[in-house]
């Protein structure tokens, strides 16, 4: 009996200590603050030594340092785990990676969240700020694109084409009128002038298909000339560019086939082609050089002979980036 109350003394006295101290066994108190870390990013500790509340015995909490991996990377497994565009122990350096269409050496590391960002991207892609690459640029829908008519945009550049009816020049962006076969029941973009000169082109038709020609039969007078004009045509610049066609100049009072060039609105212009007389009954082909630095018309000219056994027909009138590669005969008068 003696002894059971001495333990039950002993188990009152230990529970009145634990309650006075409101102390749990396992837990530890008087924790000081935890250290800095000794080593940064290489895998460093930091660690307290604290004190038990029960049987005052010190115990040591070590932990791995993690908070010292910069621009947001994390300490995993021993080491910083950086992000791709970064390296270092701490992930502190900006590195080179592989940012399609960016010019080599143009990179910078920052932003918020962290990212990479390409500062200067190759010819037609921009910027698109950290983490977005380089992007292609709509040239089409930014206007930038100079194309005459239409505009396709492209990874990294853009195309330009032409309506129906017109070709694109070797400059890739302007436009020209199409050839004319005056197959399509008109003279596309050539124009049967109306006024300043005396009687008008007829498109008709033969065994050639369709074509242009003046009759001279009928109230036709001798030196009454029909003026074909071309659309205006962009200047040529330094380089030659070769209008072709085809004449038919077949009968014993032929009167004259010319060619000029006009570029101020003087009609007809300067004169740069003409044949005259009976060519016979085949179809023979013209080329001319035309150059010029500013924009210009072309007219064909056909003049009346002094009979009506005159009649002048052309056709297929194209005009070729380039100059005519071939030396015609050049008659004049
Ligand atoms: C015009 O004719 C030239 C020479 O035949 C050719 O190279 C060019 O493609 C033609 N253009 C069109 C739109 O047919
Ligand atoms: C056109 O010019 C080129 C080069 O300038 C020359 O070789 C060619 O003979 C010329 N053709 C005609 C028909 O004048
Ligand atoms: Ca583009």
């Amino acid at each position: 009996m003696a002894v059971l109350r001495s333990y039950s003394v002993i188990f009152f006295l230990i529970a009145s200590i634990q309650l006075a101290a409101s102390c749990t066994w396992g837990e530890y108190e008087r924790c000081p603050s935890w250290d800095s870390c000794s080593t940064s990013c290489g895998g460093g500790q930091q660690c307290r030594t604290c004190l038990s509340c029960y049987l005052s015995q010190h115990k040591r909490f070590c932990q791995n340092c993690n908070e010292y991996c910069l621009n947001g990377n994390s300490y995993v497994g021993g080491r910083c785990q950086c992000a791709r565009w970064r390296s270092g122990s701490c992930c502190e350096a900006c590195s080179y990676i592989d940012i399609p269409h960016c010019v080599p050496g143009q990179q910078q590391c920052g932003g918020s969240p962290d990212g990479i960002m390409c500062t200067q991207c190759e010819p037609g892609y921009h910027s698109g700020g950290y983490n977005q690459g380089c992007i292609d640029i709509d040239e089409c829908a930014a206007g930038t694109s100079g194309c005459e008519q239409q505009c396709h945009n492209t990874q990294g550049s853009y195309v330009c084409s032409c309506l129906s009816g017109y070709w694109l020049w070797t400059d890739k962006h302007t436009c020209n009128y199409d050839n004319c076969t005056f197959e399509s029941d008109s003279t596309c973009a050539w124009t049967d002038v109306t006024s300043g000169d005396d009687f008008d082109w007829t498109l008709t038709y033969g065994a050639r298909g369709k074509y242009m020609y003046i009759g001279t039969s009928g109230s036709r007078k001798i030196g009454e000339t029909a003026w074909l004009t071309s659309p205006i045509l962009r200047p040529t610049f330094l380089t030659e560019r070769c209008l072709q066609f085809w004449y038919n100049m077949n009968g014993p009072s032929i009167g004259l086939l010319s060619v000029y060039m006009t570029a101020h609105g003087e009609k007809p212009g300067s004169l740069l082609w003409r044949m005259s007389f009976d060519q016979g009954r085949e179809w023979k082909s013209a080329s001319v050089n035309l150059s010029s630095l500013e924009q210009y018309q072309i007219i064909i000219e056909a003049v009346v002979g002094n009979s009506y056994f005159g009649d002048i027909a052309i056709d297929d009138v194209t005009i070729l980036p380039t100059a005519c590669q071939q030396e015609k005969r050049l008659l004049i008068g």
